[in-house]
Order: C-alpha cells, then sequence, then structure tokens
C-alpha cells in the first residue's frame, strides 16, 4: 500500500480535500455508466427494495426533489440520488479497490471499515437540483465519518452543475443541531463571497477524497447532458446509529488486516 504520501496527506489535511486523479480506468467508468443507466431504467436485475432512490425535482429546490426512500420509482434517467450501491457487484468491486482501502487505513487505521453511504449523485440533462452549503455531518450517529471518496462518473463542470468547495474549512461542525450538517441561510450567506470558494472541475473517471466536513454544495444542470457521480462515505465500522440503536452499517467493506 503506498499511493499516498506524508505530503499528500498534508495537504489534504490543509485543504479538507485531495484531488487523486484517475483510478480506474475508462472501460470501467463507461461501464459504471451504463450500469447505473441499467438500474435507473429498471434493467439491472438488483433487488430494488434495498435500494434508497429519490427522484430529482422539477424545478431545481432541494425541498421539491422526491422523497427519499426504498424501492424504485420508475424507469427514469430523472433521479437525483440513489444510495445502497454497495450492494451492487459493480459498483462494489470499484469502492473495493485497494487505494481506497488505503485511504480509508489512513484515517481509522487497522480496523473494519463499513460504508456509510455509496451514492450515486445524479444531475440529469437540463435539470438537476440545487444543494446548498453543507458539512457531511449526521447528528444521529455517535461518531463522524471522516472520509467522502468522490468519482466523476461525467466530466463535471461549472455549466453542468458540478461541486462547490471551501477548503479550510473542515475543522468545525458549524452547524451541529441540524441533523445533516447544513448551513443555516445567514452561515451560507457568510461564504458568498469567500475567497476560498471553487467549482470542483473534473473529469470523468477523476476522483477526490473530501474530508466529511468541508463545506461543499451544487448547483443545477444547464447542458444536455447528465452530470453523474459515485461518492461513497466510509465509516467505523462500529459506528452507531443512535436513531435506530444499532450499527449504521449492514456490512463491513475493509475487515481489520490480522
Ligand atoms: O455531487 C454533488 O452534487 C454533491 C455530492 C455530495 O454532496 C456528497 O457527495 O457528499
Amino acid at each position: 500500500m503506498n499511493h499516498f504520501s506524508t505530503q499528500d496527506w498534508a495537504l489534504f489535511d490543509k485543504q479538507g480535500y485531495l484531488r487523486i486523479g484517475k483510478v480506474a480506468d475508462a472501460a470501467t467508468i463507461t461501464s459504471l455508466c451504463a450500469r447505473i443507466d441499467d438500474i435507473m431504467l429498471g434493467r439491472a436485475g438488483i433487488d430494488y427494495r434495498r435500494m434508497v432512490m429519490q427522484l430529482d425535482s422539477s424545478d431545481g429546490i432541494y425541498e421539491s426533489a422526491g422523497k427519499q426512500s426504498h424501492g424504485f420509482k420508475g424507469a427514469t434517467l430523472g433521479y437525483r440520488k440513489i444510495e445502497q450501491l454497495e450492494s451492487d457487484p459493480e459498483f462494489h468491486a470499484y469502492m473495493s479497490l485497494p487505494i481506497f482501502e488505503e485511504a480509508a487505513r489512513h484515517f481509522y487505521g487497522n480496523i473494519a471499515i463499513s460504508a456509510f453511504r455509496a451514492m450515486f449523485m445524479n444531475k440529469p440533462a437540463n435539470k438537476g437540483t440545487f444543494l446548498p452549503l453543507h458539512q457531511d455531518h449526521w447528528r444521529a450517529l455517535d461518531r463522524d465519518p471522516l472520509l467522502t471518496i468522490y468519482t466523476a462518473l461525467d466530466p463535471a463542470t461549472e455549466e453542468n452543475g458540478c461541486m462547490e468547495l471551501i477548503p479550510g474549512t473542515h475543522h468545525t461542525v458549524l452547524n451541529p443541531s441540524h441533523p445533516n450538517g447544513f448551513l443555516t441561510p445567514q452561515m451560507a450567506a457568510g461564504f458568498d463571497n469567500d475567497p476560498r470558494r471553487f467549482h470542483l472541475t473534473l473529469e470523468a473517471g477523476e476522483v477526490v477524497l473530501m474530508h466529511n466536513w468541508t463545506i461543499h454544495g451544487s448547483g443545477m444542470n444547464r447542458t444536455s447532458r447528465p452530470r453523474r457521480a459515485f461518492s461513497v462515505c466510509l465509516m467505523d465500522a462500529m459506528t452507531m446509529s443512535l436513531r435506530y440503536d444499532r450499527l449504521a452499517a449492514r456490512s463491513i467493506l475493509f475487515e481489520a488486516r490480522q
């Protein structure tokens, strides 16, 4: 395991994110794109009752996106988000790559590591939902997941609603009382003209490691092609869900090594 240097981690610590380039070949990314389209169109042969699926909004407003719940919501490329992709063999194989295990071990050490969520994020062509600034922090967990591995499946640009990041904001949770780490509108407005704020443009297949607390959000898609991404948030497998009083993970992605 030697994909990352001390300098890489120093840069991650400073910025709250690290670009690591393309990890898989173009054929793998093309195949993941075809796979997620098959999942959206209901022809993937998976147990859809296990997938959390949410339709995109019709007007770009976050609050009017569809309900996030288990099960298929119709054959359409108009999904905003699909979770539980760790149960799909193709996505599972990609997120299990040794480079991702090495990154996870940097944060968690030699313990069992699970996916808190393995999620498709989509800005459908000429649509998409505005995602307000937030930190990936969940009040209902007894400890915070620290790392998200974000892979662009399509090129991500300002026009098609790429993520915006605010580097250096990963040291504190700004709004701990919000269940999902969203900033209040007043807090978000405070970052409107922040000189650190930038659009994270990516090539298809490019991967970024993100500290979960790095403030981020994304816009709508003003192009005629989708902007698809795969985002995997990793956690200590012993993380408890305080809401359900059970382990938050259903399975282990990386076992502790002997
Ligand atoms: O892809 C996006 O627009 C946002 C993704 C995101 O918020 C995440 O991966 O945590």
